[in-house]
């Protein structure tokens, strides 16, 4: 099923000079009226095109939350404080973000009558009882950070049921691409920057864990379809539905990279998740979403200048390059 491209819309993506949300928002500018706030903790200005309006502010902030949010026809949230570390450290900081935020987010967005899509997270599963994991799975979140996921993932579902507000949730697996950097990264910019610098490759445990690596620019695509479904109130797993292990993951950069940094182990990060992989026949189904971009290639773009693999663009922006070395097919 194939939905139309947004465009001519208004647009706020909160956490839009971040990680993901400075792809979508990349995607989204040619055709919209794309609108930005973040705090610029963790984002960066130099991710942002110039025809973008940018409000500084703390997405937590309901002033600066409606001033960005005047008038729009649709809001991306990603702003979230994406550590599931931290959110051990200090649940209710973590929780003031990832969740209290997200709420305003949606209150703001029954006043402007606009559609929402929230980032949720495989976090919302735990330790999955089935492999892939379908929507409908147990969920019981191991973290702050999953719990608070899982509580605006099912924030979003009632706003539409309770006051018909149009709202998706996506569920991310494991995302990477361009500018996934800091230290809340993620294994592959981790395995990336050891391989280049020649450095141990260091696997927390024996290796065999697994995890469903998901190219940025596939997520965009999703986050683009997600804007304009039918099937609104809904929850979708955002993932290849392919599991690779960590040690299959060390052994493909060190490739890519041509690298001879040897393969270490340390100890396995505590209440790590063994294996984590999406079911994403629902997406498919319902949002015309299938991943496209495999995690070989994915890395290969990482490591050189080139893109993904490319098929037809959903935006109508040209396949250009762009500064961010992915792309939005
Ligand atoms: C991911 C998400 C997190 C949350 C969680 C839900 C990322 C970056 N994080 O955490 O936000 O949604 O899923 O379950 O996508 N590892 C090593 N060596 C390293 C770094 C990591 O072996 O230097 C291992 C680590 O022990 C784990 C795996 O790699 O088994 C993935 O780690 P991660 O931090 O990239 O992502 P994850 O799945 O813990």
């Amino acid at each position: 099923m194939d939905s139309p491209a947004i465009r001519d819309s208004t647009i706020l993506v909160t956490g839009g000079a971040g990680f993901i949300g400075s792809h979508l928002v990349e995607a989204l500018v040619p055709h919209n009226e794309v609108r930005v706030l973040d705090d610029f903790t963790t984002g960066d200005r130099d991710y942002l095109p110039d025809d973008v309006t940018v409000i500084e502010g703390d997405v937590r902030d309901p002033i600066a939350l409606q001033e960005a949010a005047r008038g729009v026809d649709v809001i991306f949230h990603h702003a979230a404080l994406v550590s599931v570390t931290q959110s051990v450290d200090d649940p209710r900081q973590s929780n003031r973000t990832n969740l209290e935020a997200g709420l305003l987010v949606l209150e703001q967005a029954r006043q402007e009558d606009a559609r929402v899509v929230v980032a949720s997270s495989a976090a919302v599963y735990g330790h999955p009882e089935e492999l892939p994991v379908p929507e409908t799975a147990p969920t019981n979140p191991t973290s702050p950070y999953g719990v608070q996921k899982l509580a605006l993932d099912q924030y979003a579902r009632l706003y539409e049921e309770l006051y018909g507000l149009e709202t998706v949730a996506l569920r991310y697996f494991n995302v990477y691409g361009p500018r996934q950097q800091g230290p809340y990264s993620g294994v592959i910019s981790t395995f990336l920057e050891q391989a280049r610098a020649g450095e141990p490759i260091t696997i927390e445990g024996d290796g065999q864990q697994s995890r469903d690596f998901v190219h940025v620019s596939d997520v965009v695509r999703a986050n683009l379809r997600a804007a304009t479904t039918d099937a609104v109130g809904e929850a979708y797993n955002i993932g290849t539905g392919q599991r690779t292990t960590i040690l299959d993951l060390a052994e493909t950069v060190r490739d890519a990279t041509d690298s001879a940094s040897t393969i270490a182990h340390r100890d396995p990060r505590s209440g790590d998740i063994r294996h984590s992989g999406a079911d994403t026949s629902k997406a498919s189904r319902d949002l015309g979403f299938d991943a496209n971009v495999g995690l070989e290639s994915g890395i290969r773009s990482l490591v050189g200048s080139g893109r993904p693999e490319l098929a037809e663009t959903e935006t109508g922006a040209p396949l250009e390059p762009n500064r961010g070395g992915g792309s939005y097919s």
